[in-house]
């Protein structure tokens, strides 16, 4: 089975290369993807590590200056048509030597200083002028994904409490969770915006899969309103509707400075090394106390505008456990709520954790994150359990999402009870993860650095 899925894994990946980036699926997203190139590199390690450091570097030459990585980055070479929203609805103005309408003015989750260092730690497999190209890569990363944490830790930091706010739900990476639902009820859903622009997600893909036309109403307006200014920070708790703490963007912000801390390591940077694991430090104690709920012993979003945890249980509740710093008791919290029912780790179902809570009334089994079951995720709660040393649960994590992949396919998503594919039919992360997952079964480095 494992050399079959390899090779199919492989072949997506080389479907999907577009030159000098990697589409995460030909037809629904032809453009690149930011957290997705983070994904897509630590797949790429195994199989083509040039390609896997030309695609970050595609993705951080776009990079503004002020130090903001942009959720995607526009192929020029693809018509305005063949993605909704596209690069002049966007219409980011030219920076630095980029020209306009080159990007979105958003991010997503910061695990590119995560996928560098899986990226170089695989480098010495291929040989000594692999070592030596990661060590070169790594050198020209490391100032700009410093750039992106100071972005996101002071500019960001809407709430002034050590986290980063997300201004768009498309800034989770977890696009129509029930974790905004609360939040998102108080941005306007302007639905004649939707008469002027038409969702080209729904020519290629089933609109029972998608998110609704009153969550792109929303989207769309939170766009023209952080565009109104130039996507410029400043004041902006005050003058848009939409500003969340989460907890697996946060936990990711945090798991980034710990992988600075080996990339610093491996460059003699030793004071800076010091430097970031006091930040990883810093983010899980805050993560602990702004987004952890004593009462329900899980992690949930905060909206930053209204102060108010959301009441939703989500995957994104789960991810703070790939921080090693995470108190005793959360740990405990997370690793209760994951073998519950709400999750059922593999042992229950014989499947990954689906994105949403099973046994909430408006568990979707279809509809995108708010219930499907994504591999990206899981991927990273696997590497929390290793962090934890729950190796065995691990290992079972692990297994289920192989299982799935192998039988099913590398889908953007699966349905949470049968496992049928669904979304996108080769999309990169998940096949780029499959490799990983084949690969690799060490436990990630920074949690034995400590
Ligand atoms: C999905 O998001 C995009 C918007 O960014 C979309 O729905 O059009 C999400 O699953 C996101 O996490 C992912 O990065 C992106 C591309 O795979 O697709």
């Amino acid at each position: 089975m494992s050399a079959e899925l390899w090779n199919s894994a492989a072949r997506v990946l080389e479907t999907n290369w577009q030159g000098d980036h990697m589409v995460p699926s030909r037809r629904l997203y032809p453009h690149q993807w930011s957290w997705d190139a983070a994904f897509i590199a630590v797949g790429l390690a195994y199989v083509n590590p040039t390609r896997a450091w030309r695609d970050l570097r595609s993705l951080f030459e776009a990079q503004w200056p002020d130090g903001r990585v942009p959720h995607i980055v526009f192929d020029p070479a693809t018509a305005e048509a063949d993605y909704f929203p596209g690069p002049a609805f966007w219409s980011v103005p030219a920076y630095a030597s980029r020209p306009r309408h080159g990007s979105t003015g958003i991010v997503q989750p910061p695990l590119h200083a995560v996928a560098a260092y899986e990226v170089y730690r695989r480098a010495a497999a291929h040989g000594a002028a692999c070592v030596q190209q990661a060590y070169g890569e790594l050198e020209w990363l490391y100032p700009r994904l410093v750039a992106q944490q100071t972005y996101l830790t002071t500019r960001r930091d809407l709430g002034g409490n050590g986290l980063a706010s997300i201004v768009h739900p498309w800034e989770s990476g977890l696009d129509n969770s029930p974790a905004w639902d609360a939040a998102m009820a108080n941005v306007p859903a302007d639905m004649s915006l939707l008469t002027t622009f038409r969702r080209r997600d729904l020519d290629v893909s089933d609109a029972s899969h998608r998110p609704t036309d009153r969550d792109y109403a929303r989207y769309v307006g939170l766009v023209l309103s952080y565009r109104a200014e130039d996507y410029s920070d400043t004041g902006l708790l005050q003058r848009h509707a939409f500003a969340v703490e989460c907890p697996s963007y946060n936990s990711i912000l945090g798991a980034a400075e710990l992988s600075l801390a080996q990339i610093a390591a491996v460059l003699g940077l030793t004071a800076e090394a010091d430097a970031h694991r006091d930040r990883a430090q810093r983010i899980t104690q805050a993560i602990v106390k702004r987004l952890w709920n004593p009462e329900t012993g899980t992690f949930h979003a905060r909206d930053v505008r209204t102060g108010t945890l959301s009441p939703a249980h989500c995957v994104s509740g789960l991810m703070p456990l790939m921080l090693p710093g995470l108190p005793a008791e959360q740990v405990a919290g997370i690793l209760a709520e994951a073998r519950s029912e709400r999750f059922g780790l593999p042992d229950e179902t014989g499947l990954p954790v689906p994105s949403y809570d099973r046994t909430a009334p408006d568990f979707d089994t279809q509809r995108y994150w708010r219930g499907p079951v994504w591999i990206n995720v899981n991927w990273l709660l696997r590497r929390g359990l290793l962090v934890h040393g729950r190796r065995d649960e691990a290992e079972d994590l692990r297994a289920a999402m192989v299982r799935l992949v192998h039988r099913n396919g590398h889908f953007e998503y699966f349905h949470p009870k049968n496992g049928e594919g669904l979304g996108a039919p080769t999309f990169s992360w998940t096949a780029a993860l499959a490799l990983d997952l084949l690969a690799d079964r060490s436990v990630p480095a920074y949690a034995k650095a400590g």
